[in-house]
């Protein structure tokens, strides 16, 4: 107040020594440089900031804004400024130089102003105009550009990320979330930002930008903010909405496409694979599985990913694409992850599930056609042949046995194909086709193998060819019903009492025919008796005899009581102990397979237990307790 009282003297005593010559004279104004648009000029009722300098007519700047500091605010058409200045003002637009020479009358008269303007004095003021605005201005909004559909605009208690270019009317950027290189993330109409902002967000759309006008007393007001933006002055912020949530969204899935055939739908536990991309709702990626070549593999519903994710995973098909839109809550939070994931990012999946398949699951088998006479069917031990075609989930064929001359063979149980399989394969008849799904922890596993995706749950389409029954591991040789009683009487079947090799495969051969025994399938018939010949004639001399052929319960339980080794395979028969098979007659030459089967004797003096091996060569004791 002080100030302003010394200058109006200073002005007046000026303005005396000047002497204006036309003291009824009005305002000159001279619009020396003007802005390309103007789409208001300052009229009565309107507040404006504005630099000066102010001269006499000899041409000295006796005051200034510049000077000051800072611009001159001011309320026009209240008398409040100097009357020649509230008349040469009116009309500017912002940008815009004016010269206006005001006569003293409409100055500081007669009086003048202190040491500083005569009496008399006509001033010249050169007139900057910064800011306009009026108490009734509202906060005006306007869209520069919308995206193609808005499925969803900002209402109040949102959570907005945007990107902004602050400025003031007269283009000085004061801000810019550029230039942070992060958006700017705020709730919307709850008093976080600025009034014009919390209004001036209103019903945006992602993607949309929009300009908003913000006078000062909804902006940062008197106090404005900072060195940036000054006192009183109108905003203008460009902003480009990025990403808006509510803290109260749940994921939503769009854009289901459900395969026609869905036999099961993922629940919780269940191991899944699947491609996604992964972009902000603005449409740009942030990560991909199909840059990586390989799916993503992850329990669902356990924890494993993102909240939103092991949710949005639930309930879907194999072969189903979704669109799964996750509100930070549900993702990565107001910390976001790493340098790609900015916090509170709203986050958009679009899936396409592989498959899935739960470690409790088993292999199911889809009986496709199966011949009406099927005497026998597949099981362990079993030889046989087969076709396939194996292929994933969503059909990407892997291999086929029609690539290859000949069919598939296989010995089922023999740890030959992947356990699923090997189930698979049995129970079939000759000629029956099925279609066979294995989960990956009875086929390749995490690891996968070549061709074959880690986790990949696989489907096979089987046929049997054929079929060749087997025999027990380890053996060559089994009797399909009763041993003969007498069992040398039938093999000496010249009743020359020895019997020499091709006596005893003459005989071999016999029961094979008459459907009363059967070799091991998939080997030499004749190796087979080579070998069992072999066993049988333990003194090497080429012919069996009697005693070698005799094996007694008696035998079999001295040499238990020993714990020594039971030599080579015998001739088993009904009563024998270890892995002999009631009914079977075997002949072992097979290491491949150990027995299971334990038992316990008492020697030098305590218990010991026993391994017996099915093809009677190892036992291998151990301590017991
Ligand atoms: C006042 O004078 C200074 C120095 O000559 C100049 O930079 C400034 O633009 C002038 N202001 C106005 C409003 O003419
Ligand atoms: C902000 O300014 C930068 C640099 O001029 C420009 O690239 C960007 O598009 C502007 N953003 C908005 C929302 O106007
Ligand atoms: C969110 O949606 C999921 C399924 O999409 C549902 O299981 C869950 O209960 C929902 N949560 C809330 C809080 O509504
Ligand atoms: C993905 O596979 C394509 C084609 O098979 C290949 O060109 C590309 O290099 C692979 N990318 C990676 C990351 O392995
Ligand atoms: C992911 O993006 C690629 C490339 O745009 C596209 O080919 C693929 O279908 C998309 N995947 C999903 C699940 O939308
Ligand atoms: C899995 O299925 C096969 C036949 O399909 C069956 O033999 C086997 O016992 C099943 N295993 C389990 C753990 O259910
Ligand atoms: C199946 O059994 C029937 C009668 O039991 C018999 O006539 C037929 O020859 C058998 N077929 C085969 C392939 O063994
Ligand atoms: C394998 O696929 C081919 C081509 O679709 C088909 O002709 C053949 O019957 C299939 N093989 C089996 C065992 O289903
Ligand atoms: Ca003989
Ligand atoms: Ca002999």
């Amino acid at each position: 107040m002080f100030a302003v009282c010394v200058l109006i003297l200073v002005l007046n005593a000026l303005f005396c020594v000047e002497c204006n010559p036309s003291p009824v004279g009005d305002v000159v104004v001279e619009r020396y440089s003007t802005p390309a648009a103007c789409p208001r000029e300052v009229k009565n009722g309107d507040h404006v900031r504005y630099h000066y300098n102010v001269t006499l007519l000899d041409g000295k700047t006796f005051d200034s804004s510049h000077q000051k500091g800072v611009p001159k605010v001011g309320l026009i058409g209240e008398g409040r400024l100097i009357a020649g200045i509230e008349k040469g003002i009116v009309g500017m637009c912002i940008n815009e130089r004016r010269k206006v020479t005001v006569p003293s009358h409409l100055a500081y008269g007669a009086a003048g102003a202190g040491d500083v303007v005569p009496p008399d004095a006509t001033l010249v003021f050169d007139l900057h105009l910064l800011d306009l605005w009026n108490n009734a201005d509202m906060v005006v909004t306007k869209t520069i550009s919308t995206p193609k559909d808005c499925r969803r605009s900002i209402m109040r208690t949102d959570f907005a990320r945007y990107h902004f270019n602050g400025t003031l009317l007269d283009g000085t950027l004061f801000d810019s979330s550029y230039a942070r290189e992060q958006t700017h993330d705020s709730l919307v109409g709850e008093g976080w930002l600025i009034k014009g902002l919390d209004e001036g967000l209103l019903g945006m759309c992602v993607g949309e930008i929009r300009t908003v006008v913000i006078p000062p007393f909804k902006g940062y007001g008197e106090k404005g903010l900072g060195q940036e933006v000054p006192s009183q002055a109108t905003l203008i912020y460009s902003i480009l909405l990025v990403d808006i949530h509510n803290a109260k969204d749940n994921i939503t899935v769009e854009n289901q496409v459900v395969p026609e055939s869905c036999t099961r739908k993922s629940v919780v536990g269940d191991y899944m694979r699947y491609h996604y991309n992964g972009t902000f709702l603005n449409g740009v990626t942030f990560d991909t599985s199909y840059q990586r070549n390989t799916t993503y593999n992850t329990y669902i519903g356990m924890g494993y990913v993102i909240t939103g994710m092991d949710q949005g995973l639930l309930d879907v098909c194999v072969g189903e694409t979704r669109r799964v839109i996750i509100p930070p809550h549900l993702a990565y939070g107001e910390q976001g992850a790493g340098k790609d994931i900015p916090g509170s990012a709203v986050l958009v999946f679009d899936v396409d599930i592989i498959d899935f398949h739960n470690p409790k699951d088993n292999i199911t088998v889809e009986i496709i056609s199966k011949p009406e006479i099927c005497n026998e069917t597949s099981d362990a031990n079993d030889l046989i042949h087969y076709h396939y075609n194996c292929s994933l989930m969503d059909g990407t064929l892997l291999f086929a046995s029609g690539n290859y001359e000949n069919h598939q063979e296989a010995l089922l149980g023999a740890d030959k194909v992947i356990d699923g399989l090997d189930q698979g394969l049995r129970g079939m008849c000759v000629g029956e086709k099925r279609v066979v799904t294995v989960p990956p922890h009875l086929g390749h596993g995490e690891k996968g193998a070549t061709g074959v995706p880690g986790s990949a749950v696989l489907v096979f389409e089987l046929e049997l060819i054929d079929l060749a029954k087997g025999v027990p591991p380890g053996y060559l040789f089994v009797w399909l019903g009763e041993s003969p009683q007498e069992l040398f009487d039938s093999l000496d079947m010249n009743k020359n009492k020895e019997v020499p090799e091709e006596e005893f495969g003459e005989f071999i051969k016999l029961q094979v025919a008459e459907g009363k025994g059967r070799m091991k399938p998939g080997m030499d018939p004749e190796e087979i008796i080579a070998d069992m010949f072999k066993n049988q004639d333990r003194n090497h001399d080429g012919l069996i005899t009697p005693d070698e052929l005799k094996l007694k319960v008696e035998e079999d339980q001295e040499r238990e009581e020993m714990g020594l080794e039971w030599g080579t395979g015998g001739l088993g028969t009904a009563g024998s102990r270890g892995c002999l098979f009631r009914g079977l007659w075997l002949l072992c030459s097979d290491r491949m397979h150990p027995c299971t089967q334990r038992y316990t004797a008492f020697r030098n003096s305590r218990w010991h237990r026993f391994e017996v091996c099915r093809h009677f060569l190892e036992i291998q004791p151990s301590m017991v307790g």
